[in-house]
């Protein structure tokens, strides 16, 4: 297979590629472009979540291509928001020797993908996926993406000590392994709270009239209404509440880190609480250059997925210095070598089960925009 021939790591005497060079860290020097995939959603139902993470990464190639040793070449593919899709795309991947992939960008699309390059041996850095699970399918499946479970106990938390939150309603569309998977997080982490849940409501990932469901919610009287979904739905669902006069507040899960919903849901977003892995608020270097730099790059300011995009890069390049290769099997004993980079999210370590460990934020929507909760 293909895939075997660029998966000795061994270093010291390089490759044909020349995918291992020597030295170490900030002294590494591989003389070959060290190639890396991403499958993006940047068209389908997630190519608002795509569009933002391809501007993360494309800023931290500049950057990382600026600094000496090391060059990266990006190769940014569609996935469609489709997980067929994504499956060519994995296999063009594996097949032209990409030394890691990036994304893809939902969950969704990731269980299916993901075998794909661990059958064939190359590491997969997911940077938006948050269902559990996700790094399960295999020791070359790592994520910089914290869970649902990781955000939604603290973010109900915080929601009950503002709000006083005693009883909710909870919406989800069940045709979505995120969707799902945040829903379940919901669930556990209202009845650790002591919270009621007086109704769930389900609908699909491509419905975008809620009028009926939110009707049935509001009968209940909730002192919130508790949604796990992607965007396309988010912002007609919290569009059509305000519209019925559902004033109580709405706490969404990570599909909800979109300046899309402030933008399209306009007033309607206001007061929306949203747990998140970035903060924008954070005064680190690291994050204030970063923020900084994509203003200027790209006219406007970044969102959570081309924060979490930009430290996937970082990760990689780390990963990749640290054993100063890009052949697959470096890079995978690489990424299990991450402890407290320091990124726009914050110091980042990877833990044993591959997963993600950094600071997280509750924020609400004020005045357009995702401020902290206080
Ligand atoms: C997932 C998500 C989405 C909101 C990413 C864009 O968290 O699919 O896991």
């Amino acid at each position: 297979v293909l895939a075997g021939c660029s998966s000795s790591g061994d270093g010291g005497g390089g490759t044909a590629e020349g995918l291992t060079g020597s030295g170490s860290g900030d002294s590494c020097v591989i003389d070959a472009t060290v190639p890396v995939g991403a499958a993006l959603s940047l068209t389908g139902g997630a190519a608002s979540y795509g569009e933002s993470q391809q501007k993360g990464l494309e800023l931290a190639v500049e950057h990382l291509n600026e600094k000496d040793g090391v060059e990266y070449a990006l190769s940014v593919e569609d996935d469609a928001t489709d997980p067929r899709q994504a499956i060519s795309v994995f296999e063009g991947f594996v097949a032209d020797g990409s030394s890691a992939i990036i994304g893809p960008t939902l969950s969704n699309t990731a269980f299916q993908a993901q075998p794909i390059a661990q059958e064939s041996g190359v590491p997969v850095l997911a940077i938006s996926n948050t269902a559990t699970g996700i790094t399960e399918q295999g020791d070359f499946i790592f994520r910089d993406s914290l869970t649902e479970a990781q955000v939604i106990p603290q973010t109900i938390a915080a929601a009950k000590e503002k709000l006083g939150l005693e009883k909710v309603v909870v919406m989800y569309s069940n045709d979505d392994a995120f969707t799902e998977s945040g829903f379940e997080v919901m669930e556990s982490a209202l009845e650790d709270e002591g919270i009621e849940v007086a109704d769930t409501l389900t609908f699909s990932v491509k419905d975008t009239d809620f009028r009926s469901l939110l009707t049935t919610a509001k009968q209940q009287d909730p002192d919130a209404i508790v949604v796990s979904a992607l965007i396309e739905a988010a912002i007609p669902l919290v569009t059509q509440a305000r519209e019925l006069g559902i004033d109580q507040p709405i706490i969404g899960g990570n599909g909800f880190n979109n300046p899309a919903l402030m933008a399209d849901a306009g007033d309607a977003a206001e007061g929306v609480i949203v747990g998140a892995a970035w903060n924008s608020a954070s005064d680190s270097p690291e994050n204030t250059d970063f923020m900084a730099a994509f203003e200027e790059k790209y006219g406007a300011g970044p969102d959570q997925f081309a924060a979490q995009a930009y430290a996937g890069m970082q990760i990689i390049d780390h990963a990749v210095r640290v054993n100063c290769s890009g052949e697959r099997t470096d890079v995978q004993d690489g990424l299990t070598q991450v402890t407290d980079l320091p990124t726009p999210l914050g110091a980042i370590s990877i833990n044993a089960d591959r997963d993600a460990e950094h600071p997280a934020v509750v924020q609400i929507v004020k005045d357009g925009a995702f401020a902290v909760l206080q």
